[in-house]
C-alpha cells in the first residue's frame, strides 16, 4: 500500500516542499506539497531527481578501496580504521598542514554534516581547509562581516513586498534564488508586476529571468562595479540619502567620507565601462530611487568576478543609503528558529588571520580560497598538502583550472572522499566513504532558513529508511573523529565520557537543543506540522541585532578603500577578445545530477553560446565543433549561435565534462559535455577575498569545424 510522505527538497537553496508517494522502499512519485506554507506546491524538474538519485545503480552503498587500480568493497570498520590511521600517520610524519579538506555544496544542505563536521575538521588541526564558498559567495560574507558585524548577517531581498527588484548577475528563474531562498521566483516576479512594481535585470545574457522582467540591460562582464559605485555617487550628489530609522546607526563623518570616496565614479564612466547608455543608467537610478520600496540584488554575475567584494559592498550600500535596509520590501535580516548566528567575541574578525602558504591569499572564516588547492599540493616545502579529504564536493569540475586540481590529486600520498559517486574528483581517492543520501536522510535546513525571504521551519524524517549497514554522513564524521582524537582523550573517566557523549549526539537531538535556545518552536511543534510551520515575514530588527563592535553600521572600511585603488587602475583597461561567462539550467545542479536520464535528456545543453557577429567573425556555423582556448587550457564543444548573448561574450555552463577515465557514472558519461573550469584560471580572483573569478575569463577561438567530432 502506498503512503504520502512530506519532505523539503534538499537539492538547491529554494527549500520546496515535496509530497512523495512511496510503497515500502519504492518511490512512486514526487510532487509539490500544496500545503507547504513556504513553497505552496511549487517544484522544479530537479525534484524528481531525488528519486533518480535514490534508484541510481551507480550510487555507492558501501566503502570502496582502490587496490591495484581496481575498486573493491570493504567493511565500514576497516574503512574507518584505515582512513584514521592514514590521517594520523600523515599528521605525525609531515605535520597537520599536510592534510587538506574540501567541502562541497551538498554539505550546506545536510543537517548531520553541518552539525558534526566541525569536530572532525578540528581533529585534523590543519589550516588547509577549503570549500565551494570561495568559488561562490565570499564577497557576501565579507560585506556582512564589515558592515553588520557577522559573516552570516547577509541581508536578504524581501521580494514578497518590494515594488522594484533590480537583479544584477542573477538568474533566479533558473537557479530559484541564491542567498535568497525563494521558491517560485517566476510567481514572485509576476506578483511584483501585478502590484504595479517593476523588475529590471542587468546581465550579459538575455536570460530566462530577463525575459519575464520589465527591462533588461546588457552589460559587459566584470563592469558592474562601475555602475554600482556610480549609483552610490548619484545618491549622494542628488541628496537622496535617506537612512530612515537607521540614522543613528551610521556615523555622519563616515557617510561624508564615503561620499567623497565615491566622487570619481560618474555615470559617464559607468556607461563607458558597461556599454549601457548614460540615459538608460540615469533613468534606471531615478526609477529605483523613486520607488517606495526597492531592492538591489546581485548574485553569481557580481560575486565570482574580479571585483566581487567591491560589488557586494556597493549593493549593500545602495540599499542602505536609499532607505531600503531593515524595512519591508528592501533588504532585511531573517530570524530563523534555529539561530546559527552567535555574537562574535569582540575584535574577532575572522578574516585574514593567516594566509595561504604559496600565494599568501587570506583566510576567511577558517578557510583558504579553493583557487589555491592545486598549488598547495604541488609546491614542495614545509606545510605542503600531501593528503586530501573531499566531502560532498567535486573540485575537479567545479573549481578554477579544475584539470590542474585533478593533476594535483594524482600526486597525493593519500586521498579519501566522502561521496556517493565515483566521479571526476573521487576517482583519485584511495578510499570512498559513501553516505546514505537524499530521501533516506532526515532533514532540517539550518543554513537556508537563514537566507530565506520568509521565516518558516520544517523537519522531515527520512522518506525511506536507509539500508541496513548504510551510514549517514554524520555517522561517518563521528566515527572518524572518535578515532582521530582517541589518543588525546583525558584520563579522567567522567570528562572522557562527556566528550564522547557529545561526539555521539544525534543531529536530531542537537537540533532540538538549538531550537530550544532559539525559543520560537520545539521539535514537538515540528512533528505536529509535517508540511512546515509559517513563522511570518521578515521583520525590522537591525537596531537590536547589529553585531559590529560599536553597534554601528560600518559604511567605510579601509579594506574596501584600498580595493578601490586596485579598481581605479583598470579604468582605461579594455578587452579586445572574447570573455567567458557561465550559465545554469533548470535541469542541472552544479556537477552531480547528470546521471539521471530525465534530467539530461533532450537537446545538448553544454554548448558554446555565441553572438552571430562573433560567430561570423570566426566562421562558426550553428552546431560546429568549436575549440575555445584560455590561458590555462582548451575545450571543444558545439556552438549555439544566438542574440541572447552579448557580442564579445561567450557562455559555457559549468558542471559538465564527465568523459574522463575512471569516472563510473554511465548516464553522465553518455552526456558528457566539457568542463568550463578547464578554461577558468586559478589566478583570476577577487584579490580582496581570494574568491574565484569564473565569470569574465578572457578566451579565444582556436579552431572551428563544421563536422561533429567525438569528445
Ligand atoms: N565556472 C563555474 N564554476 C562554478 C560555478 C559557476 O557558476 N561557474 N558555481 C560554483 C558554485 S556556486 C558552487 S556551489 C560550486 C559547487 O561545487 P562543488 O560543491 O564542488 O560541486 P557539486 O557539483 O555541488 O558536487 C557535489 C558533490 O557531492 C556529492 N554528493 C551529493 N549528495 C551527497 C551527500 O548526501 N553526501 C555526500 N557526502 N556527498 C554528496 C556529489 O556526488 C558530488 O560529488 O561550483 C562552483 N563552480
Ligand atoms: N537549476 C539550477 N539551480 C541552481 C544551481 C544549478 O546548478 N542549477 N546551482 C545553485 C547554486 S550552488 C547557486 S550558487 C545558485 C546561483 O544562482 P544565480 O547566481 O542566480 O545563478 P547563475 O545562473 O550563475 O546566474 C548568474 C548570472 O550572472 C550573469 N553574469 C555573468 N557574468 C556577469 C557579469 O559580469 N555581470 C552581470 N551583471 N551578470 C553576469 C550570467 O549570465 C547569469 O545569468 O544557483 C543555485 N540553483
Ligand atoms: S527549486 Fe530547488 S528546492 Fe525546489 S524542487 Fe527544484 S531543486 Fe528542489
Ligand atoms: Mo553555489
Amino acid at each position: 500500500m502506498s503512503t504520502i510522505k512530506y519532505r523539503t527538497c534538499s537539492l538547491c537553496e529554494a527549500m520546496c516542499g515535496l509530497a512523495i508517494e512511496v510503497n515500502g522502499k519504492e518511490v512512486l512519485s514526487v510532487k509539490g506539497d500544496e500545503s507547504d506554507p513556504f513553497s505552496k506546491g511549487y517544484i522544479c524538474p530537479k525534484a524528481v531527481g531525488m528519486k533518480d538519485i535514490y534508484d541510481d545503480p551507480d550510487r555507492l552503498k558501501r566503502p570502496v578501496k582502490k587496490v591495484d587500480g581496481a575498486w573493491v568493497e570493504i567493511s565500514w570498520e576497516e574503512a574507518f580504521d584505515e582512513v584514521a590511521e592514514k590521517l594520523l600517520s600523515m599528521q605525525a610524519k609531515y605535520g597537520p598542514q599536510s592534510i587538506g579538506i574540501y567541502s562541497g555544496n551538498p554539505s550546506a544542505h545536510n543537517l548531520g554534516t553541518l552539525l558534526t563536521i566541525p569536530d572532525f575538521i578540528r581533529s585534523l588541526k590543519t589550516k588547509n581547509r577549503f570549500s565551494a564558498t570561495s568559488i561562490d559567495q565570499l564577497p557576501h560574507h565579507l560585506a556582512a562581516q564589515y558592515m553588520y558585524g557577522h559573516p552570516f548577517m547577509i541581508p536578504i531581498p524581501d521580494i514578497d513586498r518590494t515594488d522594484f527588484w533590480l537583479i544584477i548577475g542573477g538568474n533566479p528563474l533558473v537557479s530559484n534564488g541564491s542567498l535568497m531562498t525563494a521558491p517560485n521566483c517566476r510567481g514572485k516576479i509576476r506578483d511584483i508586476q501585478e502590484r504595479g512594481g517593476q523588475v529590471v535585470v542587468i546581465d550579459p545574457r538575455y536570460t530566462e529571468t530577463a525575459r519575464k522582467s520589465d527591462q533588461h540591460h546588457f552589460v559587459k562582464p566584470q563592469s558592474d562595479v562601475w555602475l554600482l559605485l556610480a549609483m552610490i555617487n548619484y545618491i549622494f550628489k542628488n541628496k537622496k540619502v535617506n537612512l530612515r530609522h537607521l540614522i543613528n546607526l551610521v556615523p555622519a563623518e563616515e557617510l561624508q567620507a564615503l561620499a567623497i570616496a565615491m566622487q570619481p565614479y560618474s555615470i559617464e564612466v559607468a556607461a563607458r565601462k558597461t556599454g549601457m547608455t548614460v540615459e538608460n543608467i540615469t533613468s534606471l537610478f531615478d526609477a529605483f530611487l523613486a520607488a517606495d520600496k526597492a531592492v538591489c540584488y546581485g548574485r553569481m554575475g557580481v560575486s565570482v568576478v574580479e571585483f566581487g567584494s567591491l560589488s557586494q559592498w556597493a549593493i549593500n550600500l545602495i540599499n542602505l543609503l536609499s532607505g531600503n535596509v531593515d524595512r519591508a520590501g528592501g533588504q532585511m535580516f531573517t530570524t530563523p528558529a534555529f539561530e546559527i548566528i552567535q555574537k562574535p567575541s569582540k575584535g574577532k574578525t575572522k578574516f585574514n588571520r593567516w594566509q595561504s602558504r604559496v600565494r599568501k591569499l587570506p583566510e576567511f572564516g577558517g578557510e583558504l580560497p579553493c583557487s589555491t588547492i592545486a598549488e598547495e599540493i604541488m609546491t614542495p616545502g614545509e606545510g605542503q598538502i600531501k593528503c586530501m579529504i573531499t566531502n560532498a564536493g567535486n573540485p575537479v569540475l567545479s573549481t578554477s583550472n579544475g584539470k590542474q586540481v585533478g593533476t594535483a590529486f594524482e600526486q597525493l600520498e593519500f586521498m579519501v572522499s566522502i561521496d556517493i559517486y565515483i566521479n571526476e574528483t573521487t576517482q583519485y581517492a584511495d578510499i570512498i566513504l559513501p553516505p546514505a543520501t537524499g530521501l533516506e536522510v532526515p532533514h532540517y535546513d539550518t543554513v537556508f532558513n537563514l537566507f530565506a525571504i520568509r521565516n518558516t521551519a520544517k523537519f522531515s524524517e527520512p522518506v525511506i529508511p536507509k539500508e541496513d549497514g548504510a551510514k549517514y554522513d554524520y555517522e561517518i564524521f563521528q566515527a572518524l573523529t572518535k578515532r582521530m582524537i582517541a589518543d588525546e582523550l583525558p584520563t579522567d573517566e567522567k570528562v572522557k565520557a562527556k566528550i564522547l557523549y557529545k561526539l555521539g549526539m544525534k543531529p536530531k537531538d542537537m537540533l532540538a537543543f538549538g531550537l530550544k535556545m532559539g525559543g520560537q518552536i520545539t521539535m514537538e511543534d515540528l512533528a505536529n506540522h509535517p508540511h512546515g510551520i509559517d513563522l511570518g515575514p521578515m521583520v525590522p530588527n537591525l537596531i537590536d541585532r547589529i553585531m559590529t563592535e560599536d553597534g554601528q553600521v560600518k559604511v567605510m572600511a579601509e579594506i574596501y578603500l584600498k580595493d578601490l585603488e586596485r579598481l581605479n587602475k583598470t579604468i582605461d583597461q579594455t578587452t579586445d577578445g572574447l570573455v567567458l561567462i557561465g550559465r545554469r539550467h533548470l535541469r542541472s545542479n552544479n556537477s552531480w545530477m547528470h546521471n539521471s536520464v530525465r534530467l539530461v535528456k533532450g537537446r545538448e545543453r553544454c554548448t558554446l553560446l555565441i553572438h552571430p557577429d562573433d560567430a561570423n567573425a570566426h566562421n562558426i556555423v550553428e552546431g560546429a565543433e568549436v575549440t575555445v582556448q584560455s590561458k590555462v587550457g582548451q575545450v571543444t564543444l558545439p556552438a549555439e549561435i544566438s542574440e541572447e548573448i552579448m557580442a564579445g561574450v561567450v557562455s559555457i555552463p559549468h558542471g559538465w565534462g564527465h568523459k574522463r577515465k575512471g569516472v563510473k557514472m554511465a548516464i553522465a558519461q553518455a552526456h558528457a559535455g566539457v568542463s568550463c573550469n578547464d578554461l577558468t584560471d586559478e589566478n583570476l580572483i577577487d584579490q580582496l577575498t581570494g574568491n574565484a573569478a569564473v565569470n569574465g575569463v578572457p578566451v579565444s577561438i582556436a579552431n572551428s569545424k563544421t563536422t561533429k567530432t567525438e569528445y
